[in-house]
């Protein structure tokens, strides 16, 4: 379609689906017709693609995961069917502005953090590299909270991405299924065996929704799978007709709050009810949408593993694994050993974390109760796991004690996946190692085949092409933009390393960059910040282990330097943080209000307040990332080293031209080998030194503080009054935990342990910042060194060792 042809189209359906004309349209109203007809551009490819790989018989991928971090759409799909530009120009000649248009697409939150962004970025690469791919998710009626700063603190508003209804969706009734919860199950003896009767259940209808997403110049798009909870009855009529109205619609409430809303804890795991609703209902409805599709096309439930892969993105659809078994068994009439069979050939597992409260397990008791047909298959493969343990290891009850899959009332999430899947992958090199050698050391030893590594990706579409749009314009008129397509071709970029005009011109965008953010920001919260200072960004979720704490404690230091010390050398630098909470996350909770308190502290201070701010960026989402991205220069990526799993913001603020300053952790230490030692900023204890600490117990975090005055005085600034705070609180909470506790337990994170190291490595960064061309030439270089982390790099390294899907042709 060219400029015109679009045109066209946008007043079609300004007129035939809103009933407006173009000069009585409201943003919102354009927003809508935009969207209808770049929707159309995306289903005339969709409906092609889903023919072709049903008819070809092509390996198609399910990606279970309970979270799809997704974001906007809109611009997203223009970049990707190469329209961008038209629409741009063909709305502005309609009097319309695109950036404001977009604005009005609310975030598709469907996610917390790292994992959910995965899976959308994964969802973007698989379709541009053409594999058939669907993706499986809840409905969510209420994404990721959003976030409300008041007096400093953190409060929660609900999220309501639906309220305008969801364009991008279509609802598919005729793929409906049921989910059934409770009841008991009989045993029916016939002469050719015992079969399984499940009674006295309750019932769930999985209502459907799907989505494209469409990667670049793609005849493949992804379709993302959401799947909505709703009674089977809105009204129970009985009661209704005795007048009882409220328990006339109780019952279907408390049915459809399954998809009501994200669990906002990211990293920790609580086994709440619901949540293994959650779980079972999305997995559930999959396993038996997957079945079920597979019989139409194919016939043969025996071929399964001959067109579907499934991968399991962390612990959290494990269910999928004994519900797909259930199905084979109970539904298809197949034996034990062939049901197995057929799961162990088509299951993967990622995990991403190796923090001990992130950690699924749920009460067996729970689980029985919930789901008793699947405790029983669960049961069944606990024994075998048990008797290969027992092979392995005979008479040793320790090891059957920490692999078995059913323990001491519990269930173990990872030890299913691991019994079961064929593949087991870590997110980077170091969480793959410490996968192989810690977290699941004794599986390793049994199934030693089945780990790999496989390093995280962001897709460059989204980050690079869509945020960053100034920056493509430059790399791509040196190495053309095929490079959006063939992840490969961005390594032409290295023949422009040390290039002035190619360092000159990263530069002047990056500032253009700063100069467009700070005017979002004050928009956005009447935040001022000087686009001439140095643009130093944390953003990511707010975790202890990722040692916001470290940083703010850090800026106060510099405060005190700086108050002491007029003239002490400091590069004038704005300290912009991004990061949500668990609501009931308190330590994290704490952290952000001490964020503020040292903000207001030297925005209340004319001696230091021209040289450093503090600003905390309100409701950080997928969003305001595309925009705080290209204008970071400095990347914060501070987390206690062997805790990160990968890290993928890290990659995000490199590809855009941010300096790393971090610890040998997770990515990080793939960047520093992309990178080379001259363009990054290393600090702190390295995995095995902290391992070694924690083993010997020999931490000792006062010694740290007794030694250091400066360090001394700002932890002592937490409660000697010196921080301003609402209603007279200060950070008592904070100051025990990193001195006081039962002494093993005080500073669990090591924040004062690296405090030093952090401080001499920042001060060289800001020596490198101040040297003009280097710096410049730092920054340039990162952007050039990162496409390793494109995540069609990721994808194509999955493929080959864990799908073995073909690109359609
Ligand atoms: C059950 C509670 C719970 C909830 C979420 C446990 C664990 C999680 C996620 C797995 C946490 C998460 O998002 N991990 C992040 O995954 C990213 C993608 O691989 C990594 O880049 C991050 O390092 C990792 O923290």
């Amino acid at each position: 379609m060219d400029k015109e042809q679009i045109k066209e189209e946008i007043i079609k359906k300004l007129r035939r689906t809103i009933g407006v004309t173009p000069d009585e349209a409201s943003n919102e109203d354009i927003y809508v017709a935009v969207s209808c007809t770049v929707r159309d551009l995306v289903m005339d490819r969709w409906a092609e693609a889903n023919k072709q790989v049903h008819h070809s018989g092509n390996k198609r991928l399910y990606y279970l995961s309970a979270e799809f971090l997704m974001g906007r759409a809109l611009t997203n799909n223009m970049i990707n069917l190469e329209l961008y530009d038209a629409y741009r120009d063909a709305l502005g000649e309609l009097g319309f502005d695109l950036d404001r248009i977009e604005e009005q697409e609310a975030d598709a939150g469907l996610g917390n953090g790292g994992l959910g962004r995965l899976a959308a970025c994964f969802l973007d690469s698989l379709s541009t590299l053409e594999m058939p791919v669907t993706g499986c998710c809840i409905r969510y009626e209420h994404g990721l909270f959003r976030q409300l700063i008041e007096d400093g603190e953190q409060h929660e508003a609900v999220d309501n991405w639906l309220e305008h209804g969801n364009l991008w969706e279509i609802a598919r009734p005729e793929d409906t299924v049921e989910v059934r919860y409770g009841g008991h199950i009989e045993e029916v003896w016939t002469d050719t065996g015992v079969s399984f009767k499940h009674e006295g259940y309750t019932s769930v209808v999985a209502y459907p929704y799907d989505m494209p997403v469409i990667g670049y110049e793609s005849k493949m798009p992804a379709t993302l799978r959401m799947w909505q909870a709703r009674a089977k009855t809105k009204l129970d009529m009985k009661n209704f007709n005795r007048g009882d109205y409220a328990r006339a619609v109780e019952e279907s409430a408390l049915v459809e709050a399954i998809s009501q809303v994200l669990y906002p804890e990211d990293n920790h795991h609580q086994g709440k009810l619901l949540r293994l609703k959650q779980f079972y209902f999305f997995t559930s409805a999959s396993m038996q949408f997957l079945v079920r599709r597979h019989k139409k096309f194919h016939g043969d439930v025996r071929t399964l593993p001959d067109y579907y892969t499934i991968q399991i993105n962390d612990t959290h659809p494990t269910l999928a694994i004994p519900e797909l078994i259930r199905i084979l068994l109970d539904e298809e009439g197949l034996s034990w050993d062939e049901a197995f069979d057929i799961a162990f050939r088509m299951f993967n597992y990622t995990n991403h974390s190796i923090m001990r409260e992130a950690l699924e397990r749920w009460n067996e008791n729970l689980l029985k109760e919930l789901l008793p047909r699947i405790h029983k298959i669960i049961t069944v493969i606990d024994q075998k796991l048990r008797e290969s343990i027992w092979q392995k290891w005979p008479g040793d009850w320790s090891k059957i004690d920490e692999l078995a899959i059913l323990n001491r009332g519990e269930v173990h999430m990872a030890n299913l996946c691991i019994a079961v899947c064929g593949r087991v992958n870590g997110v980077s090199q170091l969480h793959a190692n410490i996968i192989k050698t810690q977290t699941f050391r004794d599986f390793y030893v049994l199934y030693p085949e089945k780990f790999i590594g496989v390093t995280n990706g962001i897709t460059i579409r989204r980050w690079l092409a869509k945020a960053n749009p100034a920056l493509t314009a430059e790399i791509e008129s040196r190495i053309t933009r095929s490079f959006l397509k063939d992840y490969r071709d961005f390594e032409k970029l290295r023949n422009w390393e040390g290039n002035a005009e190619f360092i000159e011109a990263a530069a002047r965008v990056k500032q253009e960059n700063k100069e467009r953010f700070a005017a979002y920001l004050e928009a956005k919260q009447g935040s001022v910040i000087d686009p001439h200072t140095m643009f130093d960004v944390q953003a990511k979720r707010l975790h202890e282990y990722k040692r916001q704490l470290l940083k703010i404690l850090h800026v106060l230091c510099l405060y005190f330097r700086v108050k002491d010390n007029p003239h002490t050398f400091m590069v004038p630098s704005t300290f912009l943080f991004a990061a949500k909470a668990a609501p009931g996350y308190y330590m994290a909770k704490e952290i952000i209000r001490l964020i503020h308190s040292v903000a207001w502290l030297i925005d209340s201070d004319p001696a230091v307040r021209d040289v450093l701010k503090v600003v905390f960026i309100e409701d950080y989402n997928v969003s305001v990332a595309e925009q705080l991205m290209p204008a970071a220069e400095v990347s914060e990526q501070l987390s206690t080293a062997g805790l990160e799993a990968s890290g993928t913001g890290n990659m995000k603020f490199m590809l855009n031209g941010a300096v790393t300053i971090g610890t040998m952790d997770g990515a990080n230490i793939e960047i520093y080998d992309a990178v080379g030692e001259d363009d990054i900023f290393i600090f702190g204890a390295r995995a095995e030194e902290l391992r070694a600490m924690d083993r010997l117990c020999s931490y000792d975090p006062r010694a740290v503080y007794d030694a250091n005055p400066e360090l001394k005085r700002v932890v002592d600034s937490l409660v000697s009054g010196v921080l301003p705070v609402a209603s007279n609180k200060q950070f008592h909470d904070i100051y025990n935990a990193l001195l006081h506790y039962g002494s093993h337990k005080a500073d669990r994170y090591f924040v004062l342990h690296d405090f030093a190291s952090y401080d001499k490595e920042f001060t060289k960064l800001m020596a490198a910042y101040v040297d003009r061309d280097k710096w410049k030439a730092m920054s340039a270089r990162n952007t050039i060194c990162s496409g390793i982390f494109s995540s069609d790099r990721t994808i194509h390294e999955y493929n080959e060792m864990v799908w073995h899907l073909k690109a359609i042709e």
